[in-house]
């Protein structure tokens, strides 16, 4: 007989492969194990322990999408189950992963040369290099067309570039060896990618601030990228790809991530205002969860939560099958981080006044969870990529 999951209402885990439930069943075990027991003394202290990577590569963690180049080479799906197992932990603890898995290590293989895969990638797979992603600048997020970061042809060294602007907000730059950064060529106008490598940085070139008193994400490591007149080799530079579609192919397959992410975070949520409303008695000894208000609160993100998670996975599929589009990844993006805080904002009040104690975890989803729905595209930005699909006028600017 078959009885009702509440944690996964309409069997999702059957759409999965043999490989995929065995590489969620691995990340899941780490991040309980391991990361778990950490989370609450790294978020108060705003510490990120950067061997998490290390750890992470060792069990093959790390561009697990990607084939070849010592990574695992799974799907797309099994890529999302462990993006999910990690926010379940804390979105910070996903936000430093899917960094160095999709934006990094997925860019440098997306649009590197040769070269630079064979020398970068399996030492970034095992987490011994670790990466940051450069797009946003201070002046300029939802629009990074309009960056100014530029980068200038050595007036005496030939095949090298001046790399001159900021970048801010970047998770992992204080600790990352490659940055990622995006700049205009100046000879052009147009948008390049180039690896740096800070170990290649003369002094005072390259400053890499932490941006400290965060009030989200504080499990994770966040800065800014100074750049002065780095000089980058040539050969650091992605020879072909050029305009906004370099750094937004490397964002489709993070999106993705967050996408599956958050429903991790949710239903993480969901498992501990359970708990305590089935714990927490008021009025005559009846417990919480006794009380229809909060018998529909859990309904609702258990809804949420398994409806994302559906339609993640169908995403996945598409993608591998080469079918997704970025408006399909806008789409669950955007409703998955939505519906993420949304619900996690109502559970916390199952929790009353305990909400406001650190201990019950439920507060540090909430606080991550704003951060989710803002970066990889604000969920406003995804409604007006949606918008602009389902019209055709964009309404952008
Ligand atoms: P638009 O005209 O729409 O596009 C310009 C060119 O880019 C191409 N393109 C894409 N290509 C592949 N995948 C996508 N998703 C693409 N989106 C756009 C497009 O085809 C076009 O190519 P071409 O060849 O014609 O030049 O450009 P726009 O300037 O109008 O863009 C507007 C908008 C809103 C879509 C875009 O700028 C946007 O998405 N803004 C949000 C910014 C954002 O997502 N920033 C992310 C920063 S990285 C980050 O947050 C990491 S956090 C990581 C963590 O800690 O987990
Ligand atoms: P703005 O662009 O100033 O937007 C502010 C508000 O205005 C938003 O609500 C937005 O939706 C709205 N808005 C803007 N334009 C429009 C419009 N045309 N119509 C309607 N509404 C609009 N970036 C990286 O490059 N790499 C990273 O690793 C990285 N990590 C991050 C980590 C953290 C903890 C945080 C907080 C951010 C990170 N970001 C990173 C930056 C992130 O991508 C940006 O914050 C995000 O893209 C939004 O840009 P902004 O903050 O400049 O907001």
């Amino acid at each position: 007989a078959t009885s009702f999951d509440w944690e996964d209402p309409l069997l999702a885990k059957t759409l999965l492969t043999e490989e995929e439930v065995a590489v969620g069943e691995t990340a899941e075990r780490y991040c309980q194990e391991r990361l778990l027991p950490r989370v609450l003394q790294a978020y108060r202290d705003e510490d990120y322990d950067s061997k998490i990577l290390r750890e992470m590569g060792e069990l093959g963690l790390l561009g697990a999408t990607i084939q070849g180049y010592g990574c695992a080479g799974v799907s797309t799906v099994a890529g999302g189950l462990i993006t999910r197992a990690v926010e379940r932990v804390d979105s910070g603890y996903r936000s430093g992963m899917s960094v160095q898995s999709s934006l990094v290590m997925g860019g440098i293989h997306e649009f590197g040369s040769a070269e630079l895969k064979e020398r970068l990638l399996p030492g970034m797979a095992r987490g011994e290099i670790l990466g940051a992603f450069g797009l946003t600048e201070p002046n300029h997020g939802s629009d990074p067309g309009s960056m100014e970061t530029v980068a200038r042809r050595h007036p005496q060294k030939t095949g090298v570039y001046l790399l001159s602007g900021a970048k801010t907000w970047i998770t992992n730059s204080p600790i990352a060896d490659v940055l990622l950064v995006w700049a205009k060529l100046e000879e052009t106008g147009k948008i390049r990618g180039f690896v740096v490598e800070r170990k290649d940085c003369p002094a005072g070139t390259l400053e890499t601030p932490a941006i400290k008193n965060k009030n989200g994400l504080r499990a994770s490591i966040t800065g800014m990228i100074q750049l002065d007149n780095c000089p980058v080799r040539e050969e650091n530079m992605f020879p072909e790809v050029e305009g906004l579609k370099g750094p937004f192919s490397c964002l489709n397959s993070a999106r993705y991530g967050i996408a599956l992410g958050t429903m991790g975070a949710l239903e993480d949520c969901i498992a501990r205002a359970r708990t305590y409303a089935l714990e927490r008695k008021q009025f005559k000894g009846n417990p919480l969860a006794k009380y229809q208000l909060v018998q529909k609160k859990l309904a609702d993100a258990v809804t949420d939560a398994t409806y994302g998670t559906l339609a993640a996975i169908q995403v996945g599929r598409l993608k591998d099958e080469g079918k997704a589009t970025p408006e399909m990844i806008s789409l669950i993006k955007r409703q998955n981080c939505d519906k993420a805080l949304h619900n996690a904002r109502v559970l916390q009040e199952i929790f009353g006044g305990n909400a406001v104690s650190d201990e019950y975890g439920i507060g540090r989803h909430v606080a991550n969870l704003y951060v989710t729905q803002t970066y990889e595209g604000q969920s406003d930005i995804h409604s007006l990529i949606l918008g602009r699909a389902i019209t055709g006028v964009q309404a952008f600017a």
